[in-house]
């Protein structure tokens, strides 16, 4: 069906951005089977550690003492302070009306025990399949960290994860942690040394291996600090060259690399206290050139860093960008990103990712990001039309199914289109 009409093309775009599952390629989400690993209801949506920094702005409760209070009691004071005593205009704390909006909540009550009560009462399994149909999720992709005590043992028993979750292994302190990661390593068998010397490159190769055996993960994952350089004369270059991207060459996965990421900048706001900074993408550029036959997935902390991301993404069609991650994950931002990307890179991008620790916070993060991803998809088939190119409805689909699944999925090997 050809689209006529400006008014009838708006309608279009948004009706078929609205109905496209999403196959959500970077959460912090887990399978419903892995216990109190997954986070979701009114307390954790509260306690989200975005909104917990926010409240420390107004609040006279330091951190530690914020800490050790019972989540209920964390909670209420957040719903106190950034939702009653301020308006609740920040976009973590709309998200958090848009999600309970969504889920039947009477928000003209700011009844908190009335919510927590209505959301809860469920199982977890039940909880996830509310909030995923309420958001058109068809596909998670978690955050699996064999570095996570609490986690480990779920992949040591062999956890069988719900349909429509994926995993993705999650590998930080060997890139940005190596001192500790080799006494971690050391203790599960592996024959590391600090100076990478010895067996070690053989016994990283073995580690990872064992971890996508054991997991069956879309990508290999890493968060990287500002600072990050390749190649440089520390243990990272000679990881990244001699284990991770021959065992993701091997394995047929991208690596995704996550730039940008200044942790801990304020100690005492633990999760909540990193920041942001720009990074040198010189750093990309020589990654996806010297490894033509490894796919990146890559996406950056810093509003400077976006454009020139673009740029190499125009270079490189191993390098393949997702999302507005973090601290780029607003509205402002989300809409200046995507309108760069669809202008440099036509339809050939992840435009967004929802990056949720809380389960409920995937409703709200997709309803704001579909919208304008449609206001920015709107005004650009708007303007080829005004050319006299006649769109097809079909088309469209195609174009919103490509950015919202098929590009990660064709990315990750698992073409799906
Ligand atoms: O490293 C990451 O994957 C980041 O997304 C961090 O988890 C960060 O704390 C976060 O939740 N960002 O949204
Ligand atoms: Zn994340």
């Amino acid at each position: 069906m050809v689209i006529q009409r400006q008014d009838e093309l708006a309608r279009v775009v948004h009706e078929v951005v609205k109905a496209q599952p999403i196959t959500d390629m970077h959460t912090h989400l887990y399978s419903p089977n892995m216990g109190n690993l997954l986070l979701w209801g009114v307390d954790s949506l509260l306690t989200y550690h975005y909104l917990v920094a926010e409240v420390m702005r107004w609040s006279d409760v330091p951190p530690d003492v914020f800490y050790d209070w019972p989540v209920e009691q964390q909670a209420a004071h957040i719903w106190q302070k950034l939702f009653v005593e301020h308006s609740p205009v920040s976009e973590a704390e709309y998200g958090v009306l848009t999600s309970l909006q969504a889920l039947g909540m009477d928000l003209s009550s700011r009844d908190l025990p009335a919510y927590r009560k209505a959301l809860a009462g469920v199982t977890s399994e039940e909880a996830v399949r509310r909030a995923l149909k309420l958001a058109n999720i068809s596909d998670v992709v978690m955050t699996n960290d064999p570095f996570d005590d609490a986690e480990r043992p779920y992949w040591e028993k062999g956890v069988h994860i719900m349909a429509g979750f994926h995993a993705a292994l999650r590998i930080d302190p060997l890139l940005r942690g190596w001192d500790e990661a080799v006494t971690r390593l050391q203790g599960w068998g592996y024959r590391v040394t600090h100076d990478f010397k010895g067996e070690s490159t053989d016994e990283v190769r073995r580690f990872l291996h064992e971890w996508v055996q054991r997991i069956n993960p879309l990508y290999m994952a890493v968060s990287l600090p500002p600072t990050f350089t390749y190649p440089d004369a520390s243990t990272a270059t000679q990881m990244l060259q001699q284990c991770i991207l021959p065992v993701c060459r091997e394995a047929g996965i991208p690596f995704a690399m996550m730039i940008g990421s200044d942790r801990l900048v304020n100690p005492a706001l633990r999760l909540a206290g990193d920041a942001s900074g720009r990074a040198d993408l010189t750093s990309v550029t020589r990654l996806a050139r010297e490894f033509p036959a490894n796919r990146f997935l890559v996406t950056v902390l810093s509003r400077e860093n976006q454009h020139e991301l673009i740029v190499l993404a125009r270079k490189f069609h191993n390098l393949m960008i997702f999302g507005c991650w973090w601290f780029m994950n607003n509205p402002v931002i989300i809409e200046d990103i995507t309108r760069m990307r669809v202008e440099m890179l036509g339809t050939s991008f992840i435009p967004q990712h929802s990056d949720a620790r809380v389960l409920e916070q995937v409703i709200y993060k997709w309803a704001h990001s579909r919208a304008i991803i449609a206001r920015v998809l709107v005004d650009k088939y708007a303007e080829v039309m005004s050319t006299g190119w006649r769109l097809e409805r079909a088309e469209i689909e195609r174009d919103v199914a490509d950015l919202l699944a098929n590009n990660f999925w064709r990315f990750a090997g698992r073409d799906r289109s």
